[in-house]
């Protein structure tokens, strides 16, 4: 009772609910620009979800803000697939945001950066369309009420896991050497530093000495001369 109290706000507390997601861009070159428009590639934004669910359960809509030179920027999306396509010459940022069917719950923002062109290696690999997609979370705090049984009940699309162009699991796997090798080196600068900081602090220590050393002298002297 006290959990759903007025003071509250109806919300659930001390409640997390986690909804994993991928967002991001396939492109394809069109091989050569094209005449009419000088466009040379064409490319679908998406946000879908990680596991296979349906998001309609919990998702009002989502939108997808263009860069200006487009005609009506903000795309709105009101149903799965979650996605614009579009053809274009260039990268911009793509602002996704995504609606709630609780207007208790605020929008979540995402932004993702368009992808067109592929790397060197890629282009001599021959691969004729590019990938660039991205693994987040959805995060729920204190949900209301409505929202925890809309999170909680979203239903599997099909049988099997969903099948993803990126390898999730690899880059997991090497973000995480990457993060670890980050730490080992940050480790070490620091290390670096404290000696240095150490040998600075023992040089003061030495000079205040060698001051207080000549203090003593130096007050005699002021005192002989305002005798004089
Ligand atoms: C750039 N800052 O200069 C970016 C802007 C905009 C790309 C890229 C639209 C083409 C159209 C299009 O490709 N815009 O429909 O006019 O690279």
């Amino acid at each position: 009772m006290s959990e759903l109290g007025q003071e509250s706000g109806g919300r659930v507390k001390g409640v997390t609910i986690l909804k994993p997601i991928v967002y991001g861009n396939i492109a394809r070159y069109f091989g050569k620009k094209r005449e009419e428009d000088g466009h040379t590639h064409q490319w679908t934004v998406y946000l879908k979800p990680f596991k296979n669910e349906d998001m309609t359960t919990y998702v009002k809509k989502v939108t997808f803000k263009l860069h200006e030179s487009y005609p009506n920027p903000t795309r709105v999306v009101l149903k799965p697939p979650y996605e614009v396509t579009e053809t274009g010459w260039g990268e911009f940022e793509v602002i996704i945001k995504i609606y709630f069917n609780d207007p208790h719950e605020r929008p979540v923002t995402v932004y993702h950066l368009l992808k067109l062109f592929q790397s060197e290696t890629d282009i001599m690999l021959g691969k004729k369309s590019l990938v660039s997609e991205f693994y987040d979370e959805l995060v729920f705090n204190d949900p209301t009420i409505m929202m925890q049984h809309l999170l909680n009940g979203t239903r599997s699309l099909s049988i099997g896991a969903y099948k993803h162009d990126t390898d999730f699991e690899e880059k997991k796997e090497k973000t995480l050497i990457k993060i670890q090798n980050a730490k080992r080196k940050i480790r070490y600068e620091i290390t670096e530093l404290n000696e240095r900081l150490k040998q600075k602090k023992q040089t003061i220590q030495k000079l205040k000495d060698e001051i207080s050393k000549l203090d003593t002298p130096a007050t005699d002297i002021t005192h002989t001369e305002t005798l004089t």
